[in-house]
């Protein structure tokens, strides 16, 4: 299409992310939006003559990407855990804050003590963290609830950042990321609320556009985990799963065999579970923060994933136990500098396949005619330098859905 456009931006260069190797860069280029979408993307050079934009912007020579899209968050959540941080670092250990009642239990605590509104309240910090970095897409989580009333709360938090929010949420519901001491010592019986009582009740309220599951030694074990996937089918709803992060469960090859959109962590992933991922076209999600922050030592198969062809997404995993990070550029820069990744797979990963992983490919993570006008402009001089910096935000412009929503400095 060409002619009359809503807005044109110029003085820009592009780095699209569109083509199958590379940034997919333009230098000098143009992106007009129409409706909302991308109507014509290309070099200023080659616009067609005679068109019109109703507005016309100045990229003032900045590099634009696509928005970014943190696909793997906790963000909705009340209280902090420094406490425990300090406590660790002064020599207690995990397990004994756990027995103390400490851990991911103070998190649900916190959460079901809070109103909808305080719970807003906490999370929208954060969320603007991200925001300001250039994220126009969030997946939000539940699963600090774990029953029925606070999972509603969380899921009902989160759909209200997308309404309130300049940014498009997608909600997961995670009830199976910890068993709640109603349930001590029948994890079985706590399935079968998830399965039975609380996902029914949450998808029919719209709350739920995924779902996703804790496999692991301290969480739920792979049958238990099928059963889930079981009731998400029921539902008509995608699966992905927090996957050999502690642990090799087989959970990437469980998700897998569910077409699921994601296996999350995999510090323990198998060949196996390589492989199953490969056939089903199911990203790999890295959570260097993670990795990070508990001082992790194995590291995900970075290069068997490449090998085999698995797309790979970073995020943040934001959540006040393991990872405490609201800042993707910072992911991308641990993704690198951690786990190897170049800083061309860390860009495609909070573009190209964080969009995948969210089954949102279609309409976002690369700038391309038919697309969603989510972008974001930013004050560097090449693509690789947004996995470069620690600290420090070159972002200058963040447009979602056309609309210019936010300016830096
Ligand atoms: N994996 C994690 O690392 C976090 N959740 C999960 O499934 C831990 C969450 C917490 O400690 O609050
Ligand atoms: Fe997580």
């Amino acid at each position: 299409m060409s002619g009359d456009w809503d807005a044109l931006w110029t003085n820009v260069h592009l780095a699209t992310m569109a083509g199958p190797e590379g940034y997919g860069e333009i230098r000098d280029g143009a992106v007009a939006i129409h409706k909302g979408r991308i109507a014509w993307i290309g070099a200023r050079s080659a616009l067609p003559e005679g068109h019109r934009a109703r507005e016309l912007h100045d990229g003032k020579g900045c590099w634009l990407t696509p928005g970014l899209i943190d696909c793997h968050t906790h963000i909705v959540y009340a209280g902090s855990r420094s406490d425990e941080f300090e406590a660790r670092l002064n020599g207690a250990g995990y397990e004994e804050i756990a027995r103390r009642g400490g851990g991911i239990m103070s998190t649900v605590r916190a959460t079901r003590a809070a109103s909808e509104d305080a719970l807003l309240d906490a999370s929208l910090p954060r969320v603007q963290n991200l925001l300001a970095e250039g994220v126009t897409t969030l997946e939000i989580k539940s699963g600090y609830g774990l029953d029925l009333d606070t999972e509603r709360k969380i899921l009902r938090v989160a759909r209200r950042i997308g309404q309130t929010m300049p940014v498009r949420v997608r909600t997961t519901f995670l009830g199976a990321h910890a068993l709640p001491p109603e349930y001590a010592g029948d994890a079985e019986r706590y399935i079968d609320a998830v399965c039975d009582e609380m996902l029914p009740a949450l998808a029919a309220e719209g709350l739920v556009d995924a779902v996703d599951a804790f496999c692991e030694r301290i969480g739920f074990s792979a049958d238990q985990t099928a059963r889930v996937f079981e009731a998400a089918r029921r539902h008509g709803l995608p699966v992905k799963l927090h996957a050999e992060q502690l642990s090799d469960q087989g959970g990437a090859s469980l998700v897998a065999r569910y077409g699921g959109l994601s296996a999350d962590h995999l510090e323990h992933l198998s060949a196996e579970g390589i492989d199953a991922m490969a056939q089903a076209g199911t990203v790999a999600v890295l959570l260097p923060g993670a990795f990070y922050f508990l001082r992790e030592t194995r590291l995900p198969p970075v290069q068997a994933l490449r090998e085999a062809g698995v797309p790979m997404a970073v995020s943040t995993d934001c959540n006040p136990g393991t990872s405490p990070m609201t800042s993707l550029l910072l992911a991308m820069n641990m993704a690198c500098t951690l786990f190897r990744l170049t800083p061309l797979e860390a860009l495609a990963g909070v573009t190209l396949y964080a969009a995948k992983a969210l089954g949102m490919a279609q309409d976002a993570g690369s700038l391309e005619t038919g697309k969603r006008a989510d972008f974001a402009l930013w004050d560097i001089e090449r693509p690789g330098e947004l996995a470069y910096g620690i600290g420090g935000n070159p972002c200058r412009c963040v447009v979602n859905g056309g609309v210019v929503r936010f300016t830096g400095r």
